[in-house]
């Protein structure tokens, strides 16, 4: 058996947190032959740390034979430290009557206080997955508050959305999820995301070609992946929380343990290609092995592509530029 690696979880209580947790203890995420000790983070409330409490004491009482050890607790700098992972899930929600611009504020302080603590006391080679909204400007507020950690360990979860479109996808194709290679979901993990068919192909045949309907492309593909997130919320009342564990345990997994050469999408942060200005966590086309993510590169971009590409891209600049004053 392998040692046990860290895995720290924040937002451990909330409805995310209860649905990847237990796929991670159960090896879903690293591997059936790799024990972890989970390190979960909560609020300081009474009533967030009553609630770790009692997922904590649903995992024991699963006895997965992974589970060699659990943290709970409110401190970051317990939660982090020499984790191997990170799932950073638990974020500040959008309240009544509160703006956009306070959303953000109030979430880059605790990105700050978080990306501070992993800089202090993670491992130098902690993977930093960042869930919680706004994921991309959240783990770029995480990343330029670590200096001392690779900035490319810290990525943003775009993985939904591209499970999303494969799914949309498939059924307009009709054909198998599972056969489907080379989308990609472009940019913010925000309504602007581009989700982009034009290289998907199914058993080598091109979908762009199969479907051939830019109309379907622009006015339902496009839209319907981009907006799935409030359909959920508008048919369970609340937000998407199984599929975004599915995803987060999706983008680890093949983070962690490669993807054969398959591409999936990821929020990393740009090194400058495609016109993306570096530093910015942007979501793009990547493969990964040996538990480094590489960028498919030289796609050829359409004009269609560019304009959508650009959209997302000043959505993001207008999101970092809210917080710069605090980096
Ligand atoms: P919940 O409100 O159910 O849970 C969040 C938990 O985080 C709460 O238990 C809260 O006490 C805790 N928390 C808040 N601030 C914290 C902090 N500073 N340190 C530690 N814990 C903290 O939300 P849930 O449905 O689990 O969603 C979590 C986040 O994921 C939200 O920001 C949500 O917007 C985001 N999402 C991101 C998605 C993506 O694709 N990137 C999709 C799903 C989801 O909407």
């Amino acid at each position: 058996m392998k040692a046990p690696v860290r895995v720290a979880v924040t937002g451990a209580a909330g409805q995310i947190g209860y649905a990847l947790l237990f796929r991670i203890a159960s090896g879903e995420m690293l591997g059936k032959d790799q024990p972890v000790i989970l390190q979960m983070l909560e609020l300081p409330l009474e009533k967030a740390q009553a609630a770790l409490k009692g997922v904590m004491m649903e995992l024991e009482d699963c006895a997965f034979p992974l589970l060699a050890g659990m943290v709970g607790t409110s401190d970051p700098m317990v939660a982090f430290k020499d984790a191997d992972y990170a799932l950073l899930v638990g974020a500040m929600p959008r309240g009544p009557g509160m703006e956009r611009k306070d959303l953000l504020l109030k979430n880059a302080e605790i990105f700050t206080v978080q990306g501070k603590a992993l800089n202090a006391v993670a491992s130098r080679n902690v993977k930093v997955l960042v869930v919680g909204n706004p994921a991309n400007t959240n783990a770029y507020i995480a990343m330029k508050s670590a200096p001392d950690l690779p900035a490319k360990n810290f990525t943003a979860m775009l993985r939904l959305d591209h499970n999303r479109a494969l799914s949309q996808l498939a059924a307009k194709a009709g054909v198998a999820v599972a056969d489907i290679e080379n989308l990609v979901v472009w940019g913010n993990h925000s309504p602007t995301m581009y989700p982009d068919y034009r290289f998907a192909t199914a058993g080598g045949v091109s979908l762009k070609d199969k479907i051939n309907d830019a109309d379907w492309n622009a006015n339902t593909f496009i839209p319907v992946v981009g907006k799935r997130g409030a359909a959920i919320i508008e048919a369970r009342g609340l937000s998407s929380a199984a599929s975004a564990a599915n995803a987060a345990i999706d983008h680890m997994r093949d983070w962690a343990l490669g993807t054969n050469g398959k591409w999936v999408t990821m929020g990393v942060p740009s090194d400058g290609s495609y016109g993306i200005p570096e530093g910015i966590i942007y979501g793009v086309p990547v493969t990964c092995a040996n538990g480094e993510y590489t960028r498919v590169k030289d796609l050829p971009i359409d004009d269609f592509s560019r304009e959508r590409m650009d959209k997302t891209l000043a959505e993001l600049e207008e999101e970092r530029a809210g917080v710069a004053h605090l980096l």
